[in-house]
């Protein structure tokens, strides 16, 4: 009999876990099923051995626990392990791999494969009905489209080394996840420990701009008469918005964080920072670096002038997996935003008579005014309204939050609230799933705190995102793994983004004119209570104004208790 489970070697299991922990992958989220016998008979080997484990994050959703790995990553920029079961576990991963992959965000996701044999000819072969049912021709098709490297472990003898390519490919620019898949029959096999240099196997050096597109780029700015700069997740690097800061100040360059911004990219309360739309600038600008940025205006609505000079600058700058993708550029430059914007500073030091000091102060003015302006029509005015509006909402979670506060915005249709009123000053204080698929807040939420427990960490949601993010396996995991937070849902009792979209395109229409939109969501379900349930978190409805202060405070003070809190906000319905 070939399929002895009794003989002990080293396994290719073994070489997989010893990888990952070579590699200094913290967490495994798991979601395992009957592919995973040689990984989890391999902990439990480690752990009777005193050797070991990456921390083992039981993840009752994919979704979830895909999204929890997208956070952790998101705010250390290390790739975690996301463990799925074979075809199914990896579609019930479903919209977070694509938001990982448009957000750049490395992750490497493991899942098994059916076993190849069915005879008892190899230790690991079929020996179970849905075995037979989970085998497809091409399983990584599933997530080809939204994956960097897509492969198989062929072998247990090079697993260590196909491991650390595909966490070198996931962490090196432009990052994303990767997805390995693995047979039973190679993951028991005799795997070999390579005792690999980890050094050796880093990720690809941070891209610099070319000397002749710092000369013309740095004189393009230092000379124009309307500069602008525009920018969506150069903050991910939290040593981005000082460097942001530095070049702006120098030539006095409003800065509009692309709507929504997926990172804190530049200080809110900077006199430069001229909001989150394109609008009112772009068409006036006549030289505009846009860096970081998947798309800083919308074509539809507005573009720069005919002979603006646009400089773009991004580690992908031709977005090469959206296909329909274009903006007009005089260069279009592949560069790291970081190492960009240091080049620029270093070029503006070493050449003080390309400025000319009396533009720049008198369009310093301008900007301060403009800045100003803005920040003014934001202040939100009490209308004595007897319900709870977002705006009102947005102006008492700023009395809840500090300047460190990390917040999480999937807010939506209210989203534009959350850049206006509570604006983040500190790099790592902001941050949005930067892709489209929603429910990212509560997984990300759970893994952005097992990052970094010392932080507080706010996530506001709309409800239909809330419902979307499995909030049974969010609280669930966070009450388990000690990860307290706060949620506060903007409870429209709908889907307002497709009701406005609809009523934006057929003004006239019948949906307008009949009030059909099959968008809403009541009768509300109990969403706080859900969370509740699941695990035990401090839970509030609120519809009264006058009750709002409170709720939020005794949900603030739960998390320091070390509860999860939902606080479930009605707002006027969709
Ligand atoms: C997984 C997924 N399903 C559907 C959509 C389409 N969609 C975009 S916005 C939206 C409504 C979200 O509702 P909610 O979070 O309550 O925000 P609101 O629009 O009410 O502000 C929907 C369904 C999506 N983006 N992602
Ligand atoms: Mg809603």
């Amino acid at each position: 009999m070939k399929n002895d489970s009794n003989k002990q070697f080293y396994t290719g299991a073994d070489a997989l876990n010893d990888a990952l922990i070579e590699a200094g992958v913290d967490c495994v989220f798991l979601n395992s099923g009957t592919d995973y016998p040689p990984i989890i008979e391999s902990w439990a080997k480690h752990e009777a051995e005193g050797k070991k484990n990456p921390r083992i994050i039981i993840s009752p959703h994919e979704y979830a626990g895909m999204s929890a790995a997208q956070g952790y990553a998101q705010i250390t920029g290390k790739a975690q392990a996301m463990f799925v079961h074979v075809d199914v576990g990896t579609e019930n991963l479903g919209g977070a791999v694509h938001n990982a992959f448009r957000c750049r965000t490395p992750v490497y996701i493991l899942a098994g494969l059916s076993p190849y044999t069915m005879e008892d000819e190899l230790r690991g072969g079929r020996n179970a009905h849905i075995q037979f049912l989970q085998n497809i021709p091409d399983q990584g098709a599933i997530v080809r489209e939204y994956t960097k490297m897509n492969y198989e472990y062929r072998s247990a003898k090079n697993i260590q080394q196909m491991t650390y390519r595909a966490l070198q490919i996931a962490h090196s620019e432009p990052m994303g996840p990767v997805y390995m898949m693995a047979a039973r029959e190679v993951l028991e096999d005799e795997g070999i420990d390579v005792h690999a240099n980890i050094h050796q196997w880093g990720s690809t050096s941070p891209a610099a701009m070319d000397a002749e597109s710092v000369h013309t780029v740095t004189r393009a700015l230092a000379e124009a008469k309307k500069p602008l700069i525009i920018t969506s997740y150069s903050g991910r690097n939290t040593k981005c918005p000082a460097e942001l800061e530095k070049l702006a100040e120098a030539l006095a360059i409003p800065v509009i964080e692309a709507d929504p911004p997926i990172n804190m990219n530049f200080p809110g309360s900077s006199p430069l920072h001229a909001g989150f739309d394109a609008r009112g600038f772009i068409e006036h600008s006549d030289v505009a670096l846009i860096i970081d940025c998947d798309m800083p205006w919308i074509p539809a609505h507005t573009r720069p002038k005919a002979n603006c000079r646009v400089f773009y600058i991004d580690a992908d700058p031709l977005k090469e997996h959206i296909p329909l993708w274009y903006i007009k550029a005089e260069r279009f430059i592949k560069a790291d935003a970081f190492t960009a914007l240091s080049q620029i500073n270093n070029e503006l030091d070493k050449s003080p008579q390309i400025f000319n000091p009396a533009l720049i102060e008198s369009r310093r003015e301008k900007v301060h005014d403009i800045h100003k302006k803005m920040r003014e029509s934001w202040v939100y005015e009490d209308g004595g309204e007897d319900y709870i509006t977002p705006e009102f909402l947005t102006s008492c979670i700023s009395k809840v939050i500090d300047d460190d506060t990390v917040l999480l915005n999937e807010a939506i249709s209210n989203s534009m609230y959350i850049g206006r009123m509570l604006p983040r000053n500190k790099p790592g204080t902001l941050f949005a799933s930067g892709g489209s698929s929603l429910g990212w807040n509560g997984g990300a939420a759970v893994g952005m705190k097992l990052a970094c427990p010392e932080k507080d960490i706010v996530a506001l949601t709309g409800d239909g995102s809330y419902i979307f993010s499995c909030p049974t396996a969010v609280y669930w995991m966070a009450a388990k793994y000690e990860t307290p937070f706060m949620t506060i849902i903007y409870n429209n009792q709908g889907w307002n983004a497709p009701k406005q979209i609809t009523a934006r395109q057929h003004p006239e229409g019948f949906a307008v004119k009949t009030n059909s939109y099959w968008t809403s969501l009541a009768p509300a379900a109990q969403l706080d209570k859900v969370a509740e349930a699941a695990g035990g978190a401090f839970a509030k409805t609120v519809s009264a104004p006058g009750e709002l202060a409170d709720a939020l405070s005794q949900g603030r003070d739960a998390v320091r208790n070390g509860k999860c809190a939902v606080i479930n906000v009605m707002l006027p319905p969709v």
